[in-house]
């Protein structure tokens, strides 16, 4: 049994920008007296831009006095920050096991897609030297709710043309986990301190098609049942 599709997250699986996002989040936080810790860090990943102030603004208590404008200006220079530390990406950034999966799904004429809620993302694969290597990327701006919501994974699953049930989703944030279970797909989780993964592995390195293969098989894959009406 083979999937139709396997579906990666970007940051934390493909790339590790997730400390690039650390970085210039605290730097930003610093200007309006927060201090965030890689604790908070970890609550951050998969969630949208606006999303992730909004949770730094929470936990510094901060919510009451930052105003709307502010907030927006804030979000703004987060990005600048980010966007001017992407230049160290190249090619050599690509995580390890990430490139000969993706040449092995070519070959064995499996769909590969992506779910990033950045808005970076098309540039960050382009950096990576892997824009070709994805058969659908979805438009992390036309996505309402980020992750924990399934939304993304729906919508790259929507351009593959292909049904969650029959796809694999590949994740390093537990809210990206609980997006790929909530669509029926199944799930592989990438780090230490993950949860409710259907395989869980300790890094991209140990990925590989035959481990693929396999959870396709232990979870025949459209057995999931799925919350919504399809
Ligand atoms: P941007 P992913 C997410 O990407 C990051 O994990 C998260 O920390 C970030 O806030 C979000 O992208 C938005 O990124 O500011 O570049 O639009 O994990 O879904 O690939
Ligand atoms: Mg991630």
């Amino acid at each position: 049994m083979k999937p139709q599709a396997v579906i990666f997250d970007l940051d934390g699986v493909v790339t590790d920008t997730a400390h690039l996002h650390f970085i210039a989040w605290q730097q930003v936080a610093r200007e309006i007296d927060i201090e965030i810790d890689e604790q908070i860090n970890e609550r951050l990943k998969g969630i949208s831009r606006m999303g992730s102030l909004e949770l730094i603004l929470r936990a510094g208590g901060a919510e009451q006095r930052v105003s709307q404008q502010a907030r927006l200006r804030l979000a703004e220079r987060k990005n600048a920050l980010y966007v001017a530390s992407l230049k160290q990406l190249s090619r050599d950034s690509v995580l390890p096991g990430i490139a000969p999966l993706l040449a092995e799904l070519r070959q064995q004429k499996v769909l590969v897609g992506l779910a990033s809620v950045s808005l970076n993302a098309p540039g960050i694969l382009s950096a990576l030297g892997l824009s070709d290597r994805f058969d659908f990327c979805a438009d992390a701006g036309r996505i309402k709710n980020s992750k924990p919501d399934p939304e993304i994974f729906l919508a790259a699953c929507a351009g593959l043309g292909v049904r969650p049930q029959n796809c694999i989703g590949i994740e390093d944030a537990q809210a990206g986990i609980a997006a790929i279970n909530g669509c029926g797909m199944a799930s592989v989780g990438i780090g230490p301190r993950l949860v409710d993964a259907d395989l869980l592995l300790p890094s991209t390195a140990e990925l590989s098609w035959p481990l693929l293969q396999r959870l396709s098989a232990k979870t025949g894959l459209t057995g999931r049942a799925r919350p919504d009406n399809e």
